[in-house]
């Protein structure tokens, strides 16, 4: 008999062939599962976003491993998961590289225009109106939130744009030519980018408050590439429109995919729909880890990215 799997979020096609291969794959709606296709539930997949709602962990009694197709751990409750013995296991590793990518490119999408200017073509304005020049890129001071993968690949990539990048994290990672600032308001106020990068979860929430985004300043740009929850969402609207905060850039919100109305008519902010992994090469090499961490489970053998 096959292993039974709940598949909370949809993955590449491809992905979900291998899965439908080796699984009975169950593809979860939202809507409570009968209680004996839910007891017969061994594995879940799910995005890291999105990971897995508490009453639905409740209702799979049965349940033995979580695979997060994601990096992101703080949707699954992973004090219960350790209490009922439930594995789970992340993709670590393989889309740092394509979250530092986007962090760039909304920086430079941020400080460029590139939205204004794209939307001036598209609207025949060119040769017609005036677009207000844009900021440069090359030298500004980056502050990064949160200095793990993703913050270092950040870094690597900001010194092809001779930024100096200083950091701010839950410690002093003595980082070669990377100043560590111990207080968060002190990066934001000297930082012409502020990029956050830290892991979402209680620990985290709202760490990016009204007063951090003030000292960042009417020129200043945020960049948010980790979890909506890292920012104060109402108080960054509010900054916004009143011209306390210059720019933001953001891929992540609060209350996914709800996204506050006013700042889709902003002119001052790119947004994006939470897509900093989402590349085809990105999602097959994660996909396959997912995969692999489910097939290791199942023969007993090693996990290859556990959690805990
Ligand atoms: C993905 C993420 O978009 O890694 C994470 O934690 O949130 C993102 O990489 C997500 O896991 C896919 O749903």
């Amino acid at each position: 008999m096959k292993p039974e799997l709940l598949l909370v979020e949809p993955m590449m096609p491809e992905i979900e062939n291998f899965l439908d291969t080796a699984y009975i794959v169950h593809r979860y709606d939202g809507s409570v599962l009968p209680a004996n296709v839910a007891s017969r539930i061994r594995g879940v997949a799910t995005g890291g976003g999105t990971g897995v709602p508490a009453t639905l962990m409740k209702a799979l009694t049965n349940l033995e491993i979580i695979a997060i197709n994601g990096v992101g751990t703080d949707a699954v409750d992973l004090k219960e998961a350790a209490r009922r013995g439930i594995s789970v296991t992340t993709t670590l590793n393989v889309l740092t590289d394509d979250v530092a990518d986007l962090a760039m490119a909304l920086m430079l999408a941020g400080m460029r225009d590139l939205v204004p200017g794209d939307q001036f073509v598209r609207n025949h304005q060119w040769g017609v109106g005036q677009l207000p020049l844009a900021h440069k890129v090359t030298g500004q001071k980056l502050g990064i939130v949160g200095m793990g993968q993703v913050g270092q690949a950040i870094a690597k990539r900001a010194r092809g744009f001779d930024m100096p990048v200083s950091y701010y994290s839950r410690r002093d990672l003595t980082l070669p030519g990377i100043p560590f600032v111990p207080e968060l308001r002190a990066l934001a106020a000297q930082s012409d980018i502020l990029v956050i990068s830290a892991s979402g979860g209680a620990q985290s929430r709202h760490l990016i408050n009204r007063d951090i985004m003030e000292a960042l300043g009417p020129s200043g740009l945020l960049v948010n590439v980790s979890r909506g929850s890292v920012v104060d969402e109402q108080a960054l609207v509010e900054l916004l429109t009143q011209g306390k905060l210059g720019k933001a850039a953001l891929d992540v919100f609060e209350s996914e995919p709800a996204v506050p109305e006013a700042l889709l008519t902003m002119k001052n902010v790119v947004l994006q729909p939470h897509r900093a992994s989402a590349t085809v090469e990105t999602r097959l090499q994660m996909g396959q880890l997912v995969v692999d961490n489910l097939k290791a489970h199942f023969a007993g053998t090693p996990l290859l990215t556990p959690v805990q």
